[in-house]
């Protein structure tokens, strides 16, 4: 933010949030349970596929080590959870019903109220049962049906706990990864095969909207049940070269924004897209959102690249003078989350959660600025009136990052897994998100502690008055 901005929003002591502001800590199932192998991800590793040559296996077993996870999380005073279900834990074979998963998942549930930790719960994360996979997944009608059955199952075991429901996760990345770019299963490369998965998925998001809605009336608060998506919102913006190629950046920028978020966003605000082949306004898909979620994490700048003919001549990757990159290669930018926030609310007019923001950062060099730089562009888009109302940080702990493998750190607490007992060691970015949590915003005293070179960006130029 700038130094006029920062002045009016953040100059005092702190950064107070509001009463009942949600702080929480996110994850997904495949990438932290472990043992997920019925699963069309566990397929796909097994190929070698994995770039760091890694595979999910017992990944940091959290299936088992849930309680102690839990208390880890209370021991931070965090308050929130957002986890996954696996549909291929519980339904590893067509219509044979896992009961042991079942009882294994009430018991997380249950360890977590225990824990006073709410729970946001993703219905699909990404991941399918191998069988409906082999069936064709998203490409076969049938798979809505599969889909209903197994929503049906879990919203009846387990609807009482969520506070908070996500039908689907980030839609538009296994589309375009998956589908369109060949990077993730089921390796597709096909505009037309894009458009179909997105089809479909919108569908299952408006089938799995009214079901929870219909089944499960009311929150665990006693108000109504939230469900939402959790979409990936990267800011997207041009290079600025000069000449043709500038000219090109300009023109592919708002056509990736559309791809990655604004088709799918649009098909939800009217209830039909022309893109996706759905006519008329389809009643069940039209304004089925009672909050947005929103996954925050980088800027990317496109760049004309001629070499670049299989992602259409353009270059994602680079890093402009003066940002700094992740351990990911991206951008770390957060006033780009603020951008996004307000687009988000001025489309929607929807409740807001950050259901997702964080850094690969295995040394935790950068992620305390990380988070207190974010937290301070949510407070800002607070102030402005934009209804913000909760952020859950990725990840609680280091995950298998699909293709990247566990090469990638994002977890607040560390794992390492050379060593075979998968000890939880917390970063002290975990003591920074507790204090966060705990004092319901930030300090001075914590940006001095943990990131004094945010002190100026957040505080503005308090020293100079
Ligand atoms: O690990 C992923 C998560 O599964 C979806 N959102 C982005 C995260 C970091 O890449």
């Amino acid at each position: 933010m700038n130094r006029q901005q920062s002045k009016e929003n953040f100059q005092g002591e702190g950064l107070r949030f509001p009463d009942g502001f949600v702080w929480g800590t996110a994850t997904a199932g495949h990438q932290v349970e472990g043992g997920n192998i019925a699963s069309d991800w566990w397929a796909w590793e097994t190929l070698g596929l994995v770039e760091d040559g890694t595979k999910s296996g017992r990944a940091v077993d959290y299936w088992n080590r849930f309680e102690e996870d839990h208390a880890l999380m209370a021991s931070f005073g965090l308050k929130a959870f957002r986890l996954g279900i696996e549909w291929s834990r519980i339904e590893p074979e067509r219509g044979k019903i896992d009961k042991d998963a079942i009882a294994r998942y009430h018991e997380i549930f249950q360890s977590l109220r225990r824990h006073n930790i709410k729970i946001c719960l993703t219905i699909y994360h990404w991941v399918l049962p191998v069988w409906i996979a082999k069936q064709g997944d998203w490409l076969n009608p049938a798979t809505l049906c599969h889909l209903e059955d197994f929503a049906k199952l879990v919203i009846d075991e387990f609807g009482e706990y969520p506070d908070l429901w996500i039908t689907i996760n980030e839609p538009m990345v296994p589309a375009v990864a998956g589908n369109l770019l060949g990077l993730f299963p089921p390796q597709r490369r096909s505009l037309r095969h894009y458009r179909s998965i997105v089809k479909a998925l919108l569908k299952a998001h408006a089938c799995l909207y009214e079901l929870i809605h219909k089944r499960v009336p009311l929150a665990p608060d006693g108000g109504s049940t939230k469900v939402g998506v959790a979409q990936a919102y990267p800011c997207v913006e041009p290079w600025g070269s000069g000449g043709f190629r500038g000219l090109y950046e300009k023109v592919m920028t708002p056509l990736v924004r559309y791809l990655a978020y604004g088709a799918w966003d649009r098909a939800i605000l009217s209830g039909c897209s022309g893109l996706f082949g759905i006519g008329g306004k389809n009643r069940q898909l039209y304004d089925s959102y009672d909050f947005c979620g929103v996954n925050y994490y980088f800027r990317m700048s496109l760049r004309f690249d001629g070499s670049k003919r299989e992602q259409f001549y353009i270059d994602e990757s680079g890093m402009p003078d003066g940002i700094i990159g992740t351990d990911m290669g991206w951008q770390i930018y957060p006033e780009g989350l603020y951008g996004m926030l307000e687009h988000i609310w001025r489309r929607f007019k929807r409740p807001i959660y950050i259901t997702e923001n964080g850094i690969a950062d295995s040394g935790d060099d950068l992620r305390p600025a990380y988070i207190l730089r974010h937290v301070a562009q949510v407070y800002r888009a607070i102030e402005a009136g934009i209804p913000v109302k909760g952020y859950y940080h990725w990840s609680f702990i280091d995950n298998f990052e699909w293709r990247e493998g566990f090469a990638k750190k994002f977890g607040l607490i560390e794992v390492d897994h050379a060593d075979d007992t998968l000890l939880r060691k917390p970063r002290p970015s975990a003591e920074l998100f507790g204090e966060i949590t705990k004092n319901n915003g930030l300090t001075r005293d914590m940006v001095q502690k943990y990131a004094p070179e945010a002190l100026e960006e957040i505080f503005g130029t308090m020293n100079d008055e």
